[in-house]
């Protein structure tokens, strides 16, 4: 096991990662930039080594910086976090050739899942539904066009090297192919340096589900069940739960096998999301995120496995510490992301927190990186916190989180807690009826 590891992030998920670490005995080295230098992470890190200037490029980007910190204070191991440098295959061959330990997957398994068509190739090997459509390596376009042609329209274009929606082109008839696909080149080129795209049978009111997997370096793989994130605006995730509304046991186990299949097809090892999304009974593979996601509570809350642990533990040579049979869910986990954005337009609300108070009781987690008196830098995503509730059933998680947002006070700048305030009373969300564009239906509705 590690002495030591160094946390190659900031705000709630070098919080986060810093508990399981001193659960386990490990010490940890904070890293921070200029705007940073009071931050929660700091004060919680046995150590902190300053890395550079607020803006990211200067600091959590810079890979250079972070290694020399790890060897300067006899770190063992880099526990990258989500965001910034967690999915970057080139900085974990540096980690490698420094001597040091990646906590996550192999820089083999991120380049095999980090192009979409190649991914859904491998998958398609590996007996996973994937969505209908051509990821071929041809991409003349009157060839790209006459797959449109056979897929039916509508057609989704997407960026190969994308995520997140972006260089994506939803494509309604055949008069608009061409100019949709130079565009989505454009903006491919522009934002990956690569513009090759693949061609997808639109899935048009999904549900967005992905499932939790784990391997380990004997070639364990398991799952840990789903989590639907179909509530989203402009691709970012605003609530996630676990189970999903409306999943039958026959189509967990349909899924969760396809994502466990997945993982092994690649000799996955550490913490993954295999992405699909459902429509009509039928589930399609769309991504693989190789990294720990954000909203990592809701499955720990309901199988009680911490999977920050699980991630040291594999990482330092461990095997998985359960196998598939000793994986159970109870109850059901909602997570709600704070953001110090407007609820209404969204926009970002750095400033200064003047009072933080968050609830508490059976089944409530809240994590953060912020705190009263905190003063927001402008320079890092706007998400502050956390809030991830747990109850025996769904009602009971709803009851539950209605209660805590009534009880999370955040003055001095605007978050989003009032939208959550709102949603929870919301007749869909109760329900669980809502898809992946539900979200941006509502609040176009309210303005
Ligand atoms: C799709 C899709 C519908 N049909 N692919 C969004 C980004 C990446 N995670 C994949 N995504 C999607 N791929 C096909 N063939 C719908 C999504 C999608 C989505 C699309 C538009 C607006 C919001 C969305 C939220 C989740 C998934």
């Amino acid at each position: 096991m590690f002495a030591k590891i160094l946390i190659a992030n900031r705000g709630e998920i070098a919080c986060r990662v810093i508990r399981t670490a001193r659960k386990m005995g490990v010490r940890t080295i904070a890293v921070y930039s200029d705007a940073d230098a009071r931050s929660l992470h700091v004060e919680m890190a046995d150590e902190a080594v300053h890395i550079g200037l607020s803006p990211v490029g200067e600091s959590y980007l810079r890979g250079d910086k972070i290694i020399a910190a790890a060897l300067a204070t006899g770190a063992q191991a880099i526990h990258p976090g989500y965001g910034f440098l967690s999915e970057n295959p080139d900085f974990v061959d540096q980690v490698v050739a420094a001597g040091l330990i990646f906590i996550g997957p192999s820089a083999a398994s991120i380049r095999a899942m980090g192009l979409k068509d190649a991914a859904k190739r491998l998958m398609e090997k590996a007996g996973v539904p994937v969505v209908p459509g051509y990821h071929g390596e041809a991409q003349e376009i009157v060839l790209l066009a006459s797959k449109a042609r056979e897929i039916g329209y509508p057609v989704l274009i997407k960026a190969r090297a994308g995520g997140g929606g972006k260089g994506m082109r939803r494509v309604e008839h055949p008069d608009e192919f061409s100019e949709a696909l130079s565009s989505a080149r454009r903006e491919a080129k522009a934002a990956f340096g690569d513009d090759r795209v693949l061609v997808e049978k639109y899935v048009d009111k999904p549900r967005h589900i992905e499932v939790q997997v784990f391997g380990d370096n004997f070639g364990n793989a398991v799952h840990l069940y789903e989590r639907d994130c179909s509530a989203q605006r402009r691709h970012q995730k605003v609530i996630e739960e676990s189970p999903a509304p409306g999943m039958t046991e026959a189509l967990r186990k349909a899924m969760t096998d396809a994502a466990v299949k997945a993982a092994k097809a690649i000799h996955y090892s550490g913490a993954g999301t295999i992405e699909f999304l459902y429509e009509n009974g039928e589930f399609y593979f769309i991504e693989m995120n190789t990294r720990l996601q954000v909203e990592h509570p809701v499955t720990e809350a309901i199988t009680g496995i911490d999977l920050v642990h699980e991630q040291i533990r594999v990482a330092s040579g461990g095997g998985l510490s359960v196998k598939q049979e000793d994986i159970k869910f109870n109850g059901h986990a909602i997570e709600c992301r704070i953001n110090a954005e407007d609820p209404r337009t969204f926009t970002p609300s750095p400033g200064t927190i003047t009072h933080f108070h968050t609830p508490g009781g059976l089944g409530i987690r809240v994590d953060s990186g912020v705190y009263s008196g905190y003063k927001i830098p402008p320079y890092y995503d706007s998400l502050i916190g956390k809030l991830i509730v747990h109850g025996r059933n769904r009602v009971e998680c709803m009851m539950r989180l209605r209660r805590a947002l009534d009880e999370f006070v955040v003055d001095g700048i605007k978050t989003t807690l009032p939208l959550f305030r709102d949603l929870v009373g919301n007749a869909d969300i109760a329900n669980g009826d809502y898809d992946i564009h539900w979200l941006e239906k509502y609040l176009a509705k309210e303005d």
